[in-house]
């Protein structure tokens, strides 16, 4: 290897292409890149890197949350690179949200090496352990010089970074990288160092699940718990993790007889998988009714998936001590806020489910229980109630609008809810359809920050269209995320219901202090500003539907057309919030008619 400033700019690039190749080999298929010059050599080492996606952004915390969507998409880890100082730590949200929602990201964070620390040196902060106990594992790379066995390092770091994101639990894993100016490759292709080839790399690990089995016994013995309950359900919360899961778990619910109630993003409220399984979409509503939710108690639970969104169903659940709630939880997470639990089974949801129906199965499969059929009849009163109360309607409103948009997407689309209202909205109004639709959030830390990217990410990786369905704030937070919009290849609609501020907290108790507390200034932020500027910044197509037909007509010509697209659906907060309740009252009363 050649000495002085010669060696140093091959010794960067080699370890740079190593721990690059090591990536892929580890699975790795995409990489977004920010801007800088401390990134110098992983920049020119990903741009000469076959078989890599590379998409550059400006700005890094919607770079972070654009890979955060990618990685979620395609079920792969996805690495970002940025240069060194606050764009490293512009990372921090989507990697909190990759942490929580167990997505892998590798985050690679150029820096000074440790002699241009602490002593005043631009763009340089302290970025060792910058995520905290937010990535699974932190590693600090050596510099790379001349005289270090710079390939070997660089793979074994690519391998174990890759290992740790693919873990026991899935999630971010954070490289800090020095490098030693000059930072830029050498400039004759001559001198280039040979790319290590792929064979001489070890296979990393193949990013598949850990499928660990239950053991016969601990199949036998829930096989005859469940079949002994009465009035069992499974309930399941935000999950995405196995595209088998909804087959299983719907052959579980048809064996025993009992329930689904699943909100959207569980990916258990559409599809043929389910079969005929009985599948509640509106239980948000109908759980709302106390006296109702009284009387149709379960006396055992199956939960799978995250801690459900929907606070009546959680309020049902948990509200009768004798009942008993087993919680599939295979990464050992914990998603039980209440500490209600009283099994929790550490393993692969759908295998397991699997498992458990053949056993059901050969001891002989159950009709629907009384409360399967009860909770089915309620669903079918507050489904008819809402479509019929909402064909009524004048205005179009938020629960209209997550319906039409239900109503619009083929087969196999995909929709991304942001937090707030639109992924209540959804679990309350979405119906049950025949469709197979994948569904998204950013569930894990329930942020509204980097909605569009991660949405944007989520439609880059996959080739089905993908609408998603924001609020105004969360839409105006990551606006910037638009950026990623330039050349774009997948299918994007961007749905902004638009109700001048945060509609959620209306719902909360704060409202009712009103002006005393600024309500509108300080809770809601009533912003009045104009969406379609936002889309001419950035040259997108934009439209206005303010009725069913319109966001209907608007929907139709946008799902599926490449590129991205932005609806805004202008929504008054007061109707808005009155009309919600309306549907409340109405469901219950149809309940106490119909079912008293
Ligand atoms: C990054 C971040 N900041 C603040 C919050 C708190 N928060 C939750 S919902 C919300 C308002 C969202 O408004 P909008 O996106 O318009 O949705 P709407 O409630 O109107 O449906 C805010 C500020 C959050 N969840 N995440
Ligand atoms: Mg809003």
């Amino acid at each position: 290897m050649a000495d002085g400033e010669s060696g140093l700019r091959e010794a960067n690039f080699v370890f740079a292409s190593a721990l690059l190749e090591g990536l892929v080999s580890g699975g790795v298929d995409t990489m977004c890149l920010c801007p800088g010059s401390r990134s110098t050599p992983l920049v020119a080492a990903a741009a000469r890197l076959p078989g890599l996606r590379i998409r550059s952004h400006l700005d890094e915390r919607s770079a972070a949350f654009f890979a955060l969507g990618v990685a979620r998409a395609s079920r792969r880890p996805v690495a970002i690179v940025c240069t060194s100082g606050t764009a490293a730590a512009n990372f921090l949200p989507a990697v909190v949200e990759a942490n929580h929602a167990r997505v892998p990201l590798l985050v690679l964070s150029a820096d000074r090496p440790a002699e241009l620390r602490d002593c005043g040196a631009g763009q340089t902060i302290d970025q060792v352990r910058l995520y905290g106990s937010n990535v699974r594992a932190f590693f600090e790379a050596p510099t790379p010089s001349p005289g270090l066995e710079l390939e070997r390092l660089a793979r074994s770091l690519a391998s174990r970074a890759v290992r740790a994101a693919l873990g026991r639990a899935w999630g971010p894993v954070h490289l800090n990288l020095p490098f030693r100016e000059p930072l830029e490759p050498p400039l004759e292709s001559a001198s280039l160092p040979q790319r290590p080839s792929s064979r001489a790399i070890e296979a990393v690990i193949a990013p598949t699940r850990h499928a660990e089995g239950a053991s016969a016994e601990a199949v036998d013995r829930m096989a005859r718990r469940f079949s002994d309950a009465e009035r069992g359900v499974i309930v399941a919360g935000p999950i995405d993790r196995d595209p088998e899961l909804a087959a299983s778990v719907g052959r579980l619910a048809r064996s025993l007889g009992w329930p689904i109630l699943a909100e959207p993003i569980s990916q258990l409220r559409a599809g043929e998988a389910l079969g005929d399984a009985v599948v509640t979409a509106h239980h948000d509503a109908f759980l709302r009714d106390a006296a109702f939710a009284a009387t149709k108690r379960p006396d055992l639970a199956l939960r799978i998936g995250d801690t459900p969104t929907g606070k009546p169903l959680r309020r049902w659940l948990e509200a009768d001590p004798e009942t008993e709630i087993w919680l599939i939880d295979p990464d050992g997470v914990g998603h039980d806020p209440s500490r209600r639990a009283s099994a929790i089974l550490s393993l692969e949801p759908a295998p397991l489910c699997a498992a458990v129906a053949s056993k059901i199965e050969a001891i002989g499969p159950r009709a629907p229980s009384a409360l399967a059929r009860a909770l089915g009849r309620a669903d079918s009163i507050a489904a008819r109630v809402i479509e019929s109360r909402l064909d009524a309607s004048e205005t179009l409103l938020t629960p209209a609008a997550v319906r039409e948009v239900a109503a619009s997407l083929p087969d196999a689309a995909s929709v991304f809810l942001s937090n707030s209202m639109p992924v209540r909205d959804a679990d309350t109004f979405w119906p049950v359809r025949p469709r197979s639709l994948r569904f998204f959030a950013n569930r894990g830390a329930n942020g509204i920050d980097g909605i569009v990217s991660t949405a944007l990410g989520v439609a880059s990786a996959g080739t089905a269209p993908l609408v998603l369905v924001s609020g105004d704030l969360a839409f105006l937070h990551d606006v910037g995320g638009l950026f990623a919009a330039r050349d774009f290849e997948g299918s994007c609609t961007i749905v902004v219901l638009n109700d001048d501020g945060g509609g959620i907290f209306s719902f909360l108790p704060i409202a009712e202090h009103g002006e005393s507390v600024r309500f509108r200034e300080l809770f809601r932020l009533e912003h009045g500003i104009d969406l379609a500027p936002a889309a001419a910044l950035y040259g997108l197509g934009f439209e206005r539907a303010r009725t069913r037909a319109e966001l209907h007509a608007a929907l139709g010509k946008s799902i599926g057309a490449r590129g991205v697209r932005i609806i805004e659906v202008p929504i008054d907060p007061a109707e808005n919030l009155e009309q919600h309740r309306e549907l409340w009252r109405a469901v219950s009363a149809a309940l106490r008619a119909e079912m008293p």
